[in-house]
């Protein structure tokens, strides 16, 4: 059977992933694509998808069987809640919403689904090298887990689009997920501190580090830089007891030539995480075909929510801003896969 899919939102990663859903993977066709700005919808859909005017009526079809959503943050809130009305489901882009009380709503709806019908985008879980940290830790040779160091560089944001915001509500939410995930830790409080600020970043609150407090007391220090100029450079390694595990670098091939021994680096996320990617609309898709989702859920969503909220209030208070998370509901409570 085929899953017939329409995409919400067709900028840079909407335009990505209807390349690999269109080229690389299988078992899905986009039957319908669209965009606020329509022009935009035209050139990215492919032969023979409809151009819907609206994000509704794309939803509300016949044809399509399921949803993916790569608009913009602010945007997802209202299409997540329609698309799990006509009990569609959907892959939804980062970060889930942009506020509690909206993530809130969408796990409140879902909930009263009675079904599992929304994956987020937090494709680092569906990567093979995080894949792998995290059956080191899980196996417990190394003892438990205290310190995680996770750095997370862009070589560029979009100028004048990117605010000093979204490093704490954009960016983080990243770290913040893959940090729960690999730790199977909670995120307790955060904190924030601005260091000097590159030259290169104009007005822009760059770099910042974060302190995440987690639950068990392991914490967890992130560098987010987004202006570096020289690539994606996305690393992580986990202080255990009994020793430490980390990422290796990528790509792996090593080049010697006379000027010396180097790896390169990739360009930004699209280049870093493609595997991946692909990865997280595999297993989206048979779970899809299902008529449900496994995978990062809205609770993690929630969760990842509550960080950005938190660590944009430490940044103006200084101090260390605590995460209170409701009762985990009961539809979220069973791991449904190797991502979950
Ligand atoms: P973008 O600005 O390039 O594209 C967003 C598109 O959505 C635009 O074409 C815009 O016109 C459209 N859009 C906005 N609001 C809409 C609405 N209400 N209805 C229909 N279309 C609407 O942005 P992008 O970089 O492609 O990011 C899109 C989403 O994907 C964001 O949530 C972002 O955080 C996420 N993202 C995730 C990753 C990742 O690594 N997982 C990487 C990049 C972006
Ligand atoms: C972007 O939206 C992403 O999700 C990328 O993975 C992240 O590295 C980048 O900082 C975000 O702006």
């Amino acid at each position: 059977m085929t899953l017939q899919v329409g995409v919400i939102g067709t900028g840079m990663i909407g335009q990505d992933h209807i390349r690999r859903l269109t080229n690389v993977v299988s078992g899905v066709e986009i039957v319908g694509v669209t965009d606020i700005d329509q022009a935009r919808a035209a050139a990215a859909a492919p032969a023979g998808a409809e151009v819907f005017a609206t994000p509704s009526a794309l939803i509300s079809s016949g044809k399509v069987q399921a949803v993916i959503i790569c608009s913009w943050g602010p945007a997802h809130e209202e299409q997540l809640l329609a698309a799990i009305a006509a009990g569609k489901p959907v892959f939804c882009e980062k970060p889930l919403v942009t506020s509690e009380a909206a993530a809130l709503r969408v796990m409140e709806a879902e909930a009263a689904f009675g079904r599992r019908l929304v994956q987020v985008g937090f494709m680092r879980r569906f990567d093979a090298d995080y894949r792998r940290l995290k059956a080191v830790i899980d196996g417990g040779t190394l003892g438990a887990p205290l310190l995680f160091h996770s750095v997370h560089r862009n070589a560029s944001v979009p100028a004048g689009l990117y605010t000093s915001e979204m490093p704490l509500n954009d960016t983080l939410v990243h770290d913040a997920d893959i940090s729960r995930w690999l730790l199977s830790d909670e995120v307790a409080g955060v904190e924030v501190r601005v260091p000097r600020r590159s030259s290169r970043s104009g007005a822009l609150r760059d770099p910042v580090f974060v302190l995440l407090h987690m639950a068990s007391g392991a914490l967890v220090d992130v560098e987010i830089s987004v202006n570096v100029a020289y690539g994606y450079d996305i690393r992580g390694e986990i202080s255990c007891e009994a020793g430490v595990a980390a990422l290796p670098n990528r790509p792996a091939t090593v080049i010697s030539d006379s000027s010396g021994i180097r790896q390169a680096i990739p360009e930004d996320w699209r280049e870093r995480f493609i595997e991946a990617y692909d990865q997280e609309f595999r297993e989206w898709i048979v779970a899809a075909s299902k008529g449900t989702a496994g995978g990062p859920s809205t609770w993690d969503g929630y969760a990842a929510t509550l960080v950005a909220d938190a660590a944009l209030k430490a940044v103006a208070s200084g101090g260390l801003e605590p995460v209170n998370m409701i009762p985990k509901p009961k539809l979220y409570a069973a791991p449904t896969a190797m991502a979950a």
